[in-house]
């Protein structure tokens, strides 16, 4: 399992390149890969269990982040009470198609790989439909709105070589669109 020495920090080249296409049939390494970086997820969320190992809690977790350069990324969002809104592991994702509107967290966002705050709204689409591989290599087409399309534009980024904070306006760092929706 993951710990957050394995969490590859700011800085690192990794994080900024493009991620590589995963190839299918899934090899055992990228087999593990993926179900590592749920299992993070999944602990970081878990206050007992988390106890333990004293991760940083994850809604996301992409391939760059524990140093491997391809294009996967896992996803767990938490929903009121027990339930989930949105688990997978995406395995070539793309956004094929977006909202016009904007959408952003009122508190901003944070990223396991960068250790400093950094205010501001960090401006995305409110909407978007996403294609993507599951472990089976079946494509799977998902549209997603509001916090999970959030967190989706984060983790897809990953693959993409983009930290959050490139999306920052650094004169303005609290301006969005006034059509544009806050996420609290
Ligand atoms: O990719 C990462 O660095 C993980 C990051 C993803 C993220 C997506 C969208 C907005 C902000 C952050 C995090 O998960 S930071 C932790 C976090 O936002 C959170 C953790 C547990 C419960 C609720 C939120
Ligand atoms: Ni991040």
């Amino acid at each position: 399992m993951y710990l957050m020495k394995d969490i590859t920090r700011d800085g690192e080249p990794v994080l900024r390149q493009v991620a590589q296409p995963v190839e299918f049939p899934l090899s055992d390494a990228d087999r593990q890969l993926a179900h590592d970086m749920m299992e993070y997820l999944v602990i970081s969320q878990d206050e007992d269990a988390n106890e333990k190992y004293k991760l940083r809690p994850g809604v996301g977790l992409a391939a760059p982040q524990v140093g491997v350069g391809e294009a996967m990324a896992a996803v767990l969002v938490p929903g009121p009470d027990d339930a989930i809104l949105f688990k997978e592991v995406l395995i070539n994702p793309k956004i094929i198609s977006h909202s016009v509107q904007e959408a952003a967290l009122s508190e901003g966002e944070g990223c396991l790989s960068v250790d400093k705050d950094v205010p501001g709204y960090v401006v995305r689409h409110d909407r978007i439909t996403i294609r993507y591989q599951n472990l089976d290599g079946e494509t799977k087409k998902v549209r997603l709105k509001n916090y999970p399309a959030i967190v989706c534009q984060h983790e897809i980024d990953h693959l993409n070589g983009i930290l959050f904070y490139d999306h920052i306006d650094k004169q303005q760092p609290f301006h969005m669109d006034p059509q544009g929706i806050l996420i609290d």
